[in-house]
Parts: structure tokens; sequence; C-alpha cells
């Protein structure tokens, strides 16, 4: 499997991280091709958890490539920041180890200045958002108007750029938004430092990507968010900016679509969303509190709480056309230990019709009501497990029938937050 997608199935925080760490021993490089410093992925290795925003979760293993693809909007602190933290732990991200694609768009201080200004003056309505700057970076990539890493080392092109932005920018939040302005010396001064730090980094990734699947390496994708946040096919508009889906790699990265040999989607035992929007199978009660605690479903960026729920397969089965899944890898099992019975939604009833696919329609969406098919629980503790049929028979017949209902088969299922907490079923 030369080319490797991992992507969320789900509303994201489904495991990816921990996922692409298990299997980083077999690849070559690791290359995230989407989003920005929104994710959150987590990695817990010899009982230390750390969190990744932007270098990709193959970091912590020497022999492995990082890449950070075209499609991703990278916050240049951000990145700098998280260099220098794996490098006081021992860790070291050289140039050699780490490569930044030069066509990245840089989130600016007035795209985080205006995600959180149309947040506030949404109220209700808000989508939720990190507040990270993501969506107004990607407006500016499709308006033409979004500066790039290699612009950062270009003082003329930078200089330039910044000051037809914030003359724009500005306006709209002083006049529009009614707040501060985002001042032009300060950021000339604090970007330019922040791309001389990063110059040695910038490189073409398409390049350095397709040469390595030439040679016949092992390349993983590293999706981030989910299925249901990608701007297209998600529920729009409580939604991420970048489209989160395995076809995106393609764009994200620079290869061509005939490259791609194994697509992968992570699938939680449970539904969580962090943000608003239509969220069917949502648990509002003490057992959606249950599940959040068990499962510390708390934002690994924002650090909010997710909402919980009940695994929904109509979502699930439209995940697996949308990406087009090879295999399925289930994590947080474990969490659902204990529950007397475990529920799947397989179906939707809106306005006296039962619905085997999700309505087109937003609102419609939202009024859905998930129809339930229930199994029975377990009380053993699996997260030592490490065989699949050393499982007990009706966690076996949880995964099983999540097999039957999606119509792809599990790879690995994950019994813990730690590497060796996973057993492979095939
Ligand atoms: P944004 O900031 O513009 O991308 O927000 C738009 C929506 O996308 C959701 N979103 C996420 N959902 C789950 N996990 C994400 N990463 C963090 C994590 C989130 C956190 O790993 O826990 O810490 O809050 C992520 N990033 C974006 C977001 O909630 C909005 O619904
Ligand atoms: P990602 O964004 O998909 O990488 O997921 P996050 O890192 O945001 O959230 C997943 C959380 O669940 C992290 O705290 C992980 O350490 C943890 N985790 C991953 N797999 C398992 C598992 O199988 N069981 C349990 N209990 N926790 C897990
Ligand atoms: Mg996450």
């Amino acid at each position: 499997m030369p080319a490797l997608v991992i992507v969320g199935t789900q509303w994201g925080d489904e495991g990816k991280g921990k996922i692409v760490d298990v299997i980083a021993d077999r690849v070559d490089a690791v290359v995230r091709f989407q989003g920005g410093n929104n994710a959150g992925h987590t990695l817990v290795v010899n009982g230390k958890k750390r969190i990744f925003h932007l270098i990709p979760s193959g970091i912590l293993h020497s022999h492995i490539l990082c890449m950070i693809g075209n499609g991703v909007v990278v916050d240049p602190g951000v990145l700098l920041e998280e260099i220098e933290r794996l490098e006081g732990e021992g860790i070291p991200v050289t140039p050699d180890r780490l490569k930044i694609s030069a066509h990245a768009h840089v989130i600016m201080p007035y795209h985080k200045a205006l995600d959180n200004a149309r947040e506030m003056r949404k109220g209700k309505s808000r989508i939720g958002t990190t507040g990270r700057g993501i969506g107004p970076c990607y407006e500016d990539k499709a308006a033409r108007a979004g500066i790039r890493i290699h612009d950062l080392i270009n003082e003329k092109v930078f200089l330039e750029k910044l000051k037809n932005n914030l003359e724009e920018k500005n306006f709209l939040l002083r006049n529009f938004y009614g707040v501060e302005p985002v001042s032009e010396e300060d950021t000339a001064s604090r970007y330019l430092e922040y791309g001389s730090r990063l110059k040695p980094y910038i490189d073409d990734v398409s390049l350095y990507v397709n040469r390595y699947l030439a040679q016949g390496k092992n390349v993983l994708f590293e999706g981030a968010q989910g299925t249901f946040l990608d701007v297209d096919h998600g529920t729009y508009p409580f939604v991420t900016s970048s489209n989160t889906l395995a076809g995106n790699v393609c764009c994200g990265v620079g290869l061509g679509p005939s490259s791609l040999d194994y697509i992968v989607g992570v699938v939680k035992a449970y539904t969580t969303r962090v943000g608003s929007g239509p969220f069917p199978t949502e648990l509002s009660g003490d057992l959606g509190d249950q599940i959040r605690e068990r499962g510390g479903e708390y934002g690994s960026t924002t650090g909010r709480p997710r909402r919980c729920g009940w695994l929904d397969l109509v979502m699930l089965r439209k995940a697996a056309r949308l990406n087009g899944f090879q295999a399925v890898v289930l994590t947080k099992l474990d969490v659902l230990t204990g529950l007397p019975e475990v529920k799947i939604a397989t179906k939707y009833r809106v306005d006296g019709e039962i619905l085997d696919e999700a309505p087109c329609d937003l609102e419609t969406f939202s009024r859905c009501e998930p129809l339930y098919e229930v199994l029975p629980g377990w009380n053993e503790d699996i997260s030592r497990v490490s065989s699949y049929q050393d499982l007990p028979g009706n966690t076996r017949r949880y995964v099983e029938r999540l097999e039957e209902l999606i119509g792809v088969p599990v790879w690995m299922i994950s019994v813990g937050s730690s590497r060796h907490e996973t057993i492979v079923k095939r």
C-alpha cells in the first residue's frame, strides 16, 4: 500500500492521530493535505500525551519525512512553537525531517480577527469555529488575495500583499465589526521574521511525494477534521472551510488520482461533534455526559466539551461512498464498556417518511429522527485484549454488525489511547 489515506468518517476527533502513529513504523512519509491548526491530533506514547496541530503525526518516528501540503493553511507562529516544543523534548525537527509546501497559504492576524468578530456577530447562529482564522484564510485563497508561505521570504512581495490586504481587512474590522484593526508595522516585522526562520523548511512538497511514490516508498496522507465537516459534502454551513474527503489528497498535495492505493476511514464507536450544527443521534442527557467523561471528549485544540451520541450508520454509509473506503478502523470501543445496551442508527424518520439516506437539505436533516437497532452491551474490560477472538461475544457482534451495515471490513480496533492498545482484525 504505497499511498495510504487516513480520514475521519464523522465530525472529527475519531482518533486519527493515534492510528497514524500506530501505522507509522510501516511508512516512509506522513503528509497533511488540508485544514490547519484547527486540528488537534493526540498521540499517547510511553504514557506521554502530545497533541499535534500542524506537524504530521509521524514526527515521533525518526525514519519518517513529514510534509505539509499546499492544501494546508499554516499559522507560522503556531508551527514554530510546535517545532520548538518538540526540539525541547529532544525530538529533532530539522529541515530534512519536515518540509512545508511553498504554496501553502498563511493564516494572518486579520484572519483570526475576522473569524472571531464574525462568530461574535452571529451570536446564537454561530458556526462554533475554533477561532484560528481557518475560514477567512481559505476565503482569501479562493479570492486570489492570499499570502503563501514563499511570500514570507520575499520581502517586497510580502509587504505589498500585506498592505493591499490590510486596506480592506482593517476597514471591515474597524467599520463593520467595530473591533481593533491589525497593525501593519507589527505584522510585517513579525511575519518576515517567521519567514526567515521557516525558510529552510520551504520546499516543493508535490515533488517529494511523487518521487517517494515512484521509488516504491510508502506515503501516508493524514486527514484532519472529518467527512461531515467537508465544505461541499458536510453539514454546510456548519463545516470547516476545506475539503476533508480522501479525494482532496490529490489537490492538497499535488498528486494524480490514480496514485492513491488504499483509503481508510477512522470510525469512533460512537459519534461526537464540537461546534454547532445538526446531529441526529445526539444524547443530551446523563448518558451523553457519561460518554463524554469516559471518552475524555473535550476539544484537543480549544478544550470545548464535545457533544456525544450513538453511532450513525446512515452517515457512515454515506462516508464510505464519499471517500471510497477499502477498510475502516474502529476506535474508542473501550468507552462503551459497561453500557447495558448499545444503539446504532440505521435509518431516519422525517415528515412521516422512513429514509435510508440523509436528506440533502440541512433544514430537513436537522429534523431527522434516528431509528435504532439495539444490541446487547458488554461488561468485560477490553482494554487489555490483543487478539480479536478474545473480545467478548457481544463486542464482536457490535463490530460485525457495523461491518455488515457499512459494507466495508474493519481492519483494526482501538481499545485505548496508547499505541499497544490496538487489535488487528484482518
Ligand atoms: P473552523 O475553525 O473554521 O475549522 O471550524 C468550523 C467547524 O469545524 C469544526 N472543527 C473541528 N471539529 C472537531 N475537531 C476539530 N479539531 C479540534 C479537536 C477541535 C477543538 O481536535 O478537538 O479543539 O475544539 C475541529 N476543527 C474544526 C469546528 O468545531 C466547527 O464546527
Ligand atoms: P483526532 O483529531 O481524530 O486525531 O482525535 P483527537 O486526538 O482529537 O481525539 C481523540 C481522543 O481519544 C484523544 O484524546 C486520544 O488520545 C483518544 N483515543 C484515541 N483512541 C482511543 C481509544 O481507542 N480509546 C480511548 N479511550 N481513547 C482513545
Ligand atoms: Mg482532533
